[in-house]
């Protein structure tokens, strides 16, 4: 059975983070005036589709992840009438935008839950989870939060604790009231009024929890509720949805995204993420990449999602460090290392996303300090290390590696002091190397890791066989190299990547060479991958297109 293509289907996704990506206004922090003078940079690289994150009027306590008002710009950022020019300005360029949907929690500050703390008696108080104290005075239990800390907060107003899953500030969202579905609905529908193309939707897993018998990750009502959304809300647009959730797996992923069941186009999903955390102290204890590891999540997210669902391809976000940083070699080969991990990437099959700044090969922050971190996350978890008089420098090192404020510096638009970011001082330090890697040293180099991106991007909308084809892995238990065919028709591409900075030695099946058409070398010239053996330079990426025989 076919369906015709979904408009978004050959399209490559970049996701702007606001505060980080271009300051027109000059007081440090990123605006959407910024945004809209930076359009042909997203154009350029053939950007079809943006991701925003958070634009709405917020206290900033997570950058934007606490809403309070859904319906508003916050005044750093602009105004509605600059959010309705970058729509127009972006469509003119056919660039679909989304929003980023943050709906399980919002901001303490919200009038909703303003209202709610004031009075037991408001009909805002059951927008939230509420529950009555333990018999000591205590929290009802003694569940932790994501960001560190209970889970619950007390609200001396009312003496009832209020549920917040990541912080205090941040109070999740009661959806069992209909009143707060009927709202949130309403809301999204204001948006893609407005001209929104469609919604990344932020920890969508959460929603459909049951608190008292402590199912909160994809809980008994999610998929219920997801569907109400699509009934309510999506059904006869033609929008592009995708769900974050940290806790889908390949066998739940289908019911998100599965075709006939009306919920969501595709997951984020993080499995290849939490391969390189550490089993108890997670992303804190960074662990070495183990590539035959980690290509098996990739390979079994594509063979998993092959006949129904579509995958998002991704490395980089804002909650992730730097892939060049995390994956790839930071000396030597970081444009082909940079490279190498976005030719992996970009010719699976879904939909990837870049992250600002991954297009130029940008790196971790480097920062030692503690004050050099801005993040609510870091700061709650690093005070929650002291508390436990845990040693500090251990968390720093573990933070320098996989910190979210790693992937938060200012975008890297020039070598000027304030980067092309801004003309005042950024809210979060400049990482140095701006000097040498920045947009404007990249843009006409026909050699650097953004024409890469570019030609990526490119060949993605000029064959089918990228977008449609079957995924075959190769070379499976390789320890340096990533290979697999994609075969569509009579075609077959051929991607093998070396995935280290020694050389790669290897046998290449006959079912993986191919010949014809070389579409990427990124070392050396090559004709063909032939079968037989062959050695890979260090971070080398070969992309053949040949003939399915
Ligand atoms: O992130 C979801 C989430 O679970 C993250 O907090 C994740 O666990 C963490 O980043 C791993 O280090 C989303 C947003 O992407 C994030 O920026 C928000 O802080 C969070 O939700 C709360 O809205």
């Amino acid at each position: 059975m076919t369906r015709q293509a979904p408009w978004w289907l050959d399209r490559t996704a970049y996701q702007i983070y606001p505060r980080s990506f271009a300051d027109a206004d000059g007081d440090g922090v990123g605006d959407i005036p910024g945004i809209i003078g930076r359009l042909d940079h997203l154009a350029d690289l053939g950007i079809g589709l943006i991701w925003l994150s958070p634009v709405y009027a917020s206290p900033m306590a997570d950058n934007g992840y606490d809403i309070s008002n859904y319906q508003d710009i916050a005044p750093e950022y602009g105004t509605l009438e600059d959010f309705d020019r970058l729509v127009a300005e972006a469509d003119r360029r056919d660039i679909g935008i989304i929003m980023d949907l943050v709906v399980n929690h919002s901001s303490d500050q919200h009038p909703w839950f303003l209202a709610a703390k004031q009075d037991r008696a408001s009909p805002y108080h059951d927008y939230y989870y509420w529950r009555d104290p333990a018999p000591d005075g205590g929290p009802p239990d003694d569940r932790r939060a994501y960001f560190g800390g209970p889970v619950w907060t007390f609200v001396p107003e009312v003496g009832r604790y209020v549920f917040t899953l990541f912080s205090p500030q941040q109070p999740d969202l009661n959806w069992q009231n209909p009143a707060v579905r009927n709202a949130i609905y309403t809301m999204m529908r204001w948006w893609l009024d407005r001209g929104v193309r469609g919604f990344r939707m932020d920890v969508i897993d959460l929603i459909g929890k049951d608190i008292d018998r402590d199912l909160i990750v994809e809980g008994p009502y999610l998929h219920g509720f997801l569907q109400e959304m699509h009934r309510e809300v999506l059904a006869g647009r033609d929008v592009v949805t995708v769900g974050e959730s940290w806790n889908v797996t390949r066998e739940t992923a289908l019911l998100y995204c599965g075709r006939d069941r009306k919920e969501l186009d595709m997951v984020f999903q993080f499995q290849h993420i939490v391969a390189g955390w550490d089993a108890k102290h997670g992303k804190w204890r960074p662990q070495p990449l183990d590539l035959v590891a980690f290509k098996k999540v990739w390979t079994d997210w594509q063979q998993a999602l092959e006949g129904d669902g579509w995958n998002s391809l991704f490395l980089n976000n804002h909650d992730l460090p730097r892939s060049v940083s995390r994956y790839g070699d930071t000396g030597k080969w970081r444009d082909r290392s940079a490279k190498a991990l976005a030719t992996a990437i970009h010719l699976m099959r879904g939909t990837p996303f870049v992250f600002q700044g991954e297009e130029i090969g940008m790196t971790n922050a480097g920062f030692t300090r503690i004050t050099q971190y801005r993040d609510i996350e870091l700061i709650h978890m690093h005070r929650e290390i002291r508390e436990q008089g845990l040693p500090e420098h251990q968390f720093l090192e573990g933070a320098a590696v996989t910190a979210r404020d790693n992937a938060r510096t200012p975008m890297q638009w020039d070598a000027s002091p304030g980067a092309g970011f801004t003309t005042g001082d950024p809210w979060i330090a400049i990482n140095p190397n701006n000097a040498t890697i920045n947009v404007a040293a990249q843009r006409d180099d026909p050699m650097s890791v953004l024409a890469h991106y570019r030609h990526l991007i490119a060949l993605r909308k000029q064959h089918d066989v990228i977008v449609r084809g079957r995924f075959v892995p190769w070379l499976e238990d390789h320890p340096q190299i990533w290979a697999y065919t994609r075969e569509w028709q009579n075609e077959r591409l051929s991607v093998l990547c070396n995935i280290s900075s020694q050389p790669a030695h290897a046998e290449i099946p006959a079912g993986l060479a191919g010949s014809r058409t070389c579409l990427i070398c990124t070392a050396h010239p090559r004709e063909a991958i032939p079968a037989g053996p062959i050695v890979l330079d260090p971070w080398e990426a070969v992309v053949i297109l040949g003939d399915l025989d």
